[in-house]
């Protein structure tokens, strides 16, 4: 008689379906009823903390832009996750993450292990479920697929240990086998922003995350050339939506109103593609906005679009939108090239002078491919790589939406998985790169050929920043003996310490022009000294 099928077999066939092949996880006890004798179709990538396990699947997911799959280990390794899991909301990133539960027949009486996770990760998944009956599991991960990809987040499902070799049910699962999204733009909300835009004599573009999409930079091309109108691009964002090496783009927008303000005076009309209006850090009194200045978005997220200071807000899909603005607004000559000052390249440290942020990233600059991806996570010097290296293809520039750190480090790992032949070049400070450490572990392991740029400045410099403008002492020390290269060592990889500006400058002609094709990474910890100046 052949054996019963299980809820096991049936979730394998959804992942298979689903195209769910790789599942990054850090297993526990609740998970091995699931993970023994995986299948060889499903591969299974290890990251050593829950943190780097979610990183790794956010990169993968937005290097594929599809959903990734994770499996969590129950309440400690859910908890360990909850950062991570919000990074990936906030980047958009869709992922299936199943989470282990203790064994549904003693529950109740909380045996070790067992953990109250619905709620655990807040209201940051997109969707979480608790199959009632063991036979609702396939079609739970059926349904977090979709969940995860209209969401854009991390969809949960959590499964009782026991529930993998429970009989599957012989009823169809509750979830179409294809989901179609409608990405048309409507004609109404298209002459809406005509009707503003046509009647401005300088307006002015803005791209957000949500802009970064191959089609979408297309059609904010199309646009911005049919307006002769600047380009600028929202600041602190997890993505860019825009060549930043177009004669058109004016620069990353001042994440204060004071110098928004003074950023947006010459301007009557402003067009957010793929952001909201407007995103800010730090505080600043007075109005948002310049007064007259007329706002307008574009954008397929809710919530953005809820939450943006605009006279009007499109919910669509803000390329196929681009695309047909450009097509029915009259061509003008509009502002012409935008203004960017490009900041010359700094002289050469003398011989007995530090590097400096600036050294490292104007060689980088000098170097990258135009197709690198490049993953920032270096706080105190991100002003200064935006206005040193342009993204010049979409993908080109990924960061933390939120500023989470420990992202940078395994979410370029599974970028470099998800698109080997893409440079890969995570920049990253070097209190950051700590938080997710032992990702460089797994980018070993699974032939992620990332070259990680760690700024070595021994402190967190940007927190240090922060005290002195608030005029008090910072409680909290540098860790100048940190040796980040002692500890990538330490987990295989491959690792340099760089102090010497012309050093520097021989590593990066050696490494930078073939990042494309490494399959092994390679961590440059570089010295610099640290920078005296942070205006966001
Ligand atoms: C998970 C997490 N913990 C703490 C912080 C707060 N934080 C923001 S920047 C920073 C210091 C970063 O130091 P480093 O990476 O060395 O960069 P530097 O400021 O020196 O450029 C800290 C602790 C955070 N953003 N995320
Ligand atoms: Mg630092």
């Amino acid at each position: 008689m052949p054996e019963r099928r299980t809820v096991r077999d049936a979730t394998l066939d959804v992942f298979r379906r689903r195209g769910l092949t790789t599942l990054f996880s850090n297993p526990g006890s609740t998970e091995v009823p699931f993970l023994v004798g995986l299948p060889d179709d499903i591969r299974f990538v290890l990251a050593l903390h829950e943190g780097s396990v979610v990183g790794m699947a956010t990169g993968w997911a937005l290097g594929r832009g599809e959903p990734a799959l994770v499996v969590l280990h129950t309440l400690a390794g859910l908890g360990n996750a909850v950062g991570a899991l919000a990074t990936a909301r906030l980047n958009r990133a869709p992922l299936v993450v199943i989470v282990g539960q203790q064994d549904r027949r003693h529950l109740a009486s909380e045996p070790f292990t067992a953990g109250r996770l619905a709620g655990l990760a807040g209201d940051y998944p997109v969707w979480v479920d608790q199959p009632v009956r063991p036979q609702d599991v396939p079609g739970a991960v059926s349904r977090a697929y979709h969940e995860a990809e209209t969401g854009r987040g991390p969809a949960l499902v959590i499964v009782p240990m026991d529930d993998w070799g429970a009989p599957a049910a012989d009823e169809a699962e509750a979830a179409p086998a294809r989901l179609l999204r409608a990405a048309a733009a409507d004609p109404e909300a298209v002459s809406a922003l005509a009707a503003l835009l046509a009647g401005s004599a300088k307006p002015a573009l803005v791209a957000g995350a949500l802009a970064d999409e191959p089609a979408t930079w297309e059609a904010l091309v199309g646009l911005a050339e049919r307006l002769g109108a600047p380009v600028y691009q929202e600041s602190f964002g997890a993505r860019a939506g825009f060549p930043q090496d177009h004669p058109l783009f004016a620069g990353h927008l001042p994440a204060d109103r004071t110098r928004l303000r003074a950023t947006l005076e010459p301007h009557d009309v402003v067009l957010v593609v793929g952001g909201p209006a407007f995103r800010q850090y730090p505080y600043a009194d007075g109005p948002l906005l310049p007064e007259g200045v007329r706002v307008a978005v574009v954008t397929d997220d809710p919530a953005e679009a809820h939450r943006s200071a605009a006279e009007l807000a499109v919910l669509a899909p803000p390329g196929a939108v681009c695309a047909e603005l450009a097509l029915l607004l009259p061509a003008s000559a509009g502002g012409g090239a935008a203004s960017l000052p490009h900041p010359a390249a700094p002289d050469a440290p003398g011989p007995e002078e530090p590097l400096r942020a600036a050294h490292v990233l104007a060689a980088l600059a000098e170097r990258l491919p135009a197709d690198a991806i490049v993953v920032e996570e270096t706080p105190s010097s991100r002003p200064e790589l935006h206005a040193r290296i342009p993204a010049r293809r979409p993908l080109g520039f990924v960061s933390a939406a939120m500023g989470g750190l420990g992202f940078a480090l395994p979410a370029a790992a599974g970028l470099k998985m998800a698109l080997p032949e893409r440079p890969v070049v995570a920049v990253v400070g070097d209190g950051s790169s700590l938080y997710s450490i032992q990702a460089l572990w797994s980018a070993v392991h699974y032939r992620a050929g990332v070259v990680y740029v760690i700024l070595v400045n021994g402190a967190y410099t940007v927190m240090d920043l922060l005290a002195a403008q608030a005029d008090g002492g910072a409680p909290w020390p540098a860790f100048p003996d940190v040796d980040v290269a002692a500890v990538a060592a330490g987990l295989g990889c491959p690792a340099r310490r760089l102090s010497g500006h012309d050093e520097l400058l021989r590593t990066f002609d050696e490494v930078l022009p073939r990042a494309g094709e490494r399959d092994e990474p390679v961590l440059l910890a570089v010295a610099v000294a640290p920078d005296a100046v942070f205006t966001p």
